[in-house]
């Protein structure tokens, strides 16, 4: 199997993402969206959601009917190319249900297991964050650079909230902690956009467990490729147990003030 050209990978991306942002905005224009319920009350689907996968998938088979694909609500192909797409089609679909600003289409596109492009598109604002491996990472165009600020207390610092309660009290437990040793906490309500402006230097760091690989795929990428640290607790690849993501300036800082407060919290250093 030969490699694909990342770059072919993200206009692709590119072309679906606004399609699907067009999309959504016509929905919440035209349509009246009730919104189903997930995995809790506070777990929200549309059938926008539903469309504007169906419209990315049916997008990505018409050019290449081999590649697997994995989405948020429910698409699960699996392919023979090695080369995997990652769809979350509204994230922050409860920004979206609510008509608040701050909810993204997000596709990632990963070679043998490693995303080598990623998109992430703010349809209300009309920016759309990208990133191909190795060739940095852009917002409508024009290259981005994460922060430089190196005093916590200075700098302001994005998480968010599951959607299970026990999780959620856990996670307000590590907030307590972390508020004092920060200048400003933001919560913006889609990762994929958290890890964009972590990229663009509008937020100093982020950090979230319990995320799905379609909520930060192609954000940890765009962040990466502006000059952050993107990682787990300790030193790994982000994961379903934690994402933090920071300039190199701030995340040793960032990461052992949380390491001390999941230690604290439950005592083994995660919230489970
Ligand atoms: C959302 C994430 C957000 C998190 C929410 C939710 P969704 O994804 O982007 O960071 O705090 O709980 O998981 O469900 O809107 O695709």
């Amino acid at each position: 199997m030969t490699a694909p050209d990342p770059t072919t990978l993200l206009s692709l991306a590119t072309e679906l993402a606004r399609s699907a942002g067009a999309l959504t905005l016509e929905m919440r224009a035209t349509a009246r969206l009730v919104p189903d319920l997930k995995s809790s009350v506070s777990d929200l689907v549309t059938a926008a959601d539903r469309a504007a996968e169906s419209l990315i998938v049916d997008g990505i088979l018409a050019q290449r009917p081999d590649d697997s694909i994995l989405g948020e609500e429910g698409a699960d192909t699996e392919g023979t190319s090695g080369v995997r797409w990652v769809i979350d089609p509204i994230d922050g679909t409860s920004n979206y249900v609510y008509d608040l600003p701050g909810y993204t289409i997000s596709i990632a596109a990963e070679w043998e297991g490693t995303t080598v492009a990623g998109v992430v598109f703010d349809p209300k604002a009309d920016e759309l964050f990208a990133a191909s491996q190795g060739a940095g990472a852009t917002m409508n165009g024009s290259p981005l650079r994460c922060s430089e600020r190196s005093v916590l207390e200075q700098c302001i610092i994005a998480t968010g909230f599951g959607y299970q309660p026990e999780q959620r009290r856990v996670q307000a437990e590590v907030l307590v902690s972390v508020l004092p040793l920060v200048g400003n906490i933001r919560r913006l309500g889609s990762a994929a956009l958290d890890l964009a402006y972590v990229a663009a230097g509008r937020t100093d760091g982020y950090w979230e467990t319990g995320l799905n690989a379609w909520d930060a795929a192609a954000g940890a990428l765009i962040a990466a490729e502006a000059g952050a640290i993107v990682t787990d607790l300790d030193h790994g690849a982000p994961s379903q147990d934690m994402v933090i993501a920071a300039p190199p300036s701030i995340h040793p800082t960032l990461q052992s003030v949380l390491k001390a407060a999941y230690t604290t919290v439950s005592g083994q250093g995660r919230d489970d």
